[in-house]
């Protein structure tokens, strides 16, 4: 689901949106093209500059943000060039071209010298920062390789490994949306962090992550997409490191946001001895039923043309639930600790006279409660829980994801209309309006849910050899709705007991926080697309690895909200409690100091999240 790594843009400075997209972009490209295209149509609307400079400087963020300085990482790299890789190093790399490995070729294996990987190319502000991230590069030896566990398979994958100063450790990353593309971008952050790092299509070439054309007839690449690709390449991966260091990593991680926490989850479900740790973020692990939840979606906001919501009202709606439920928590911040607590009901901002766009229609209304209320079947049951009101505004809010620039054309209208017509009935030419609940998520269960969903709350053998999985979700997502990942954390404790749970899984709930980041809440906490790799206290990836390592338990993990492009400067710190602890409000003090919160358990009666059932 995750739109690369380019969706918070909201505070992205806006004198620098001088530059479009290049058509001969790479990966990278593909994915900000399409961005770009929805951004064009939402620019009309909203009548102001949203523009692919501000996923430039998203890239920015995370390419530089806390890295040394231009000049130091020239220094380092040039340091690295002269001290260079020892001959044998790069023999043992290029050996690797021979290495029997099972239904798999290796096509390149190539020492990379330190500051010279030849990434895309830079046309733009955000791929000079790219060319930046790769030129701070240590040598590595660049493992390309394509795994083929059945006749249609055709995995493409790289794993990455340091020449000089590996940490012993392996990262697997996770792919966005409907994948189709290596994340080299995260490859490179990794390798530069020490880590041997891996990163597969899994299993096709998509052009853009809502690109799913690729499934028409191809039931063993949509196995490929659902699990296996993932597992394939973390095979190779332990297979190439054991090559060339002669010695397997000490520890294995993944690390997946969006389709990536999916993936994460499928990992500690199917393949547990894969990986010793695993983050996963705002994951679409019940993905039959999120896709019919945007198909019907779109039915609620399109098929009688008075219910679609324009862009020009979502700050209209943002107002109105701050000022129903900002202060529930006791600051007045525009993020709401728990949205659950917030009943704020649409009516109250019907019009009373003329419509304008500081108002409902009653048919809107009608839509936005639906939005709320959640995907439900003809007998009236919620198949899937329904939207969080508040973080709407914003280029990652409602506008791009839920109800788009036009009719029919958000994000999540797309990724339904994908997932239908390829993955489920094999027609390109479906559409939406044709979404029948009861049928439709049937078809979709019984042709593609043992492939894709990732619902199996049974993951005894995961922990039984030390696993530990860490969870998180942006309470106010608007591709993915939080309250299924608390839905999926409960199914968990209902199978294992709280007990067990508690031994090796967390979850953290991030208030105001978008899809994967963005939104009016503190979004930095070193989360997939942001990965920290030290400081536990500050990074719920390196209180994973913590976890793994020292036997520490993660507890609270501090988020801060950045200024400006590179990061350099919180505007704002707020404690992340482990659910379903909250975050509170001490009383006093800046409520921009994390200081001045503290953890709570959650009041008795609190309301649960939605129900639904698990595949
Ligand atoms: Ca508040």
């Amino acid at each position: 689901m995750h739109m690369s790594h380019t969706i918070e843009l909201g505070s992205r400075k806006r004198e620098h949106c001088v530059e479009l997209v290049q058509p001969g972009d790479t990966q990278l490209g593909e994915h900000r093209r399409h961005i770009q295209e929805v951004f064009d149509m939402n620019r009309r609307d909203f009548g102001q500059g949203l523009c692919s400079a501000a996923v430039g400087a998203a890239l920015a963020r995370l390419a530089v943000a806390r890295q040394p300085t231009t000049r130091v990482a020239r220094a380092v790299a040039f340091i690295l060039l002269l001290s260079s890789a020892p001959a044998y190093a790069q023999d043992a790399c290029e050996r690797l071209t021979a290495a029997k490995l099972t239904n798999t070729t290796v096509t390149l294996a190539q020492t990379v010298a330190a500051g010279t990987f030849n990434g895309p190319p830079a046309p733009s502000s955000a791929g000079s920062e790219l060319s930046l991230l790769y030129k701070s590069l240590p040598a590595f030896c660049r493992v390309v390789a394509e795994a083929k566990p059945t006749s249609d398979s055709d995995i493409k994958l790289e794993v990455w490994l340091p020449v000089s100063g590996w940490n012993g450790k392996l990262q697997g990353i996770g792919n966005g949306g409907f994948a189709g593309q290596i994340d080299r971008i995260q490859l490179a952050v990794s390798v530069k962090a020490g880590y041997t790092a891996t990163a597969t299509d899994t299993g096709h070439t998509g052009k853009s992550p809502v690109d799913a054309v690729w499934a028409i007839g191809h039931p063993e690449k949509i196995i490929d997409f659902g699990h296996r690709g993932i597992h394939e390449m973390t095979r190779v991966a332990k297979t190439v490191i054991a090559a060339y260091y002669s010695k397997p990593p000490q520890r294995s991680y993944f690390a997946g946001c969006s389709n990536g926490g999916r993936q994460a989850l499928m990992e500690a479900q199917r393949y547990p001895e894969d990986y010793d740790g695993i983050l996963a973020g705002a994951p679409a692990n019940y993905f039959t039923a999120l896709f019919a939840t945007a198909a019907y979606d779109a039915q609620v906001l399109t098929m009688d043309s008075a219910s679609f919501i324009p862009p020009a009202k979502i700050p209209t709606i943002a107002a109105a639930v701050n000022a129903a439920c900002d202060a529930v928590d006791g600051v007045h911040d525009g993020i709401l600790n728990d949205p659950r607590q917030c009943h704020f009901d649409p009516a109250t901002i019907q019009c009373k006279g003329e419509d304008s766009a500081k108002c409902l229609t009653a048919a809107q209304v009608t839509a936005l409660k639906k939005l709320y209320a959640g995907t439900l079947d003809s007998k009236g049951h919620v198949v899937f829980p329904g939207y969080l009101p508040g973080a709407e505004e914003g280029e990652g809010g409602w506008g791009l994801w839920i109800t788009g620039p036009a009719p029919g054309k958000s994000f999540m209208a797309d990724f339904g209309n994908g997932f239908f017509s390829d993955f489920v009935f094999g027609k390109s030419d479906w559409d939406y309006k044709t979404f029948k609940v009861d049928a439709d998520l049937k078809a979709a269960n019984e042709r593609t849910a043992q492939a894709l969903n990732a619902t199996d709350p049974y993951l005894k053998p995961f922990k039984a050899r030390g696993g530990k999985l860490v969870l998180y979700h942006g309470w106010n997502d608007p591709a993915i709705t939080a309250l299924n990942t608390i839905d999926y954390y409960e199914s968990v404790i209902k199978k294992m007991g709280q007990e067990d749970v508690d031994s090796f899984v967390r979850l953290y709930m991030a208030p105001g926080m978008q899809h994967c980041t963005g939104g009016p809440g503190p979004d930095s906490f070193g989360a997939v697309y942001d990965l920290k790799f030290d400081d536990p206290q500050h990074s719920v990836y390196a209180s994973l690895e913590q976890w793994v390592e020292k036997a520490t338990a993660p507890s609270i993990i501090i988020a801060s909200k950045f200024e400006g492009q590179a990061g350099t400067h919180a505007k704002m710190t707020r404690p992340l409690c482990p659910y379903p602890q909250a975050v509170k409000y001490k009383g006093s003090g800046d409520p921009n100091d994390a200081a001045n919160f503290e953890c709570e358990r959650p009041k008795l009666g609190r309301q649960p999240g939605g129900r639904r059932r698990s595949h």
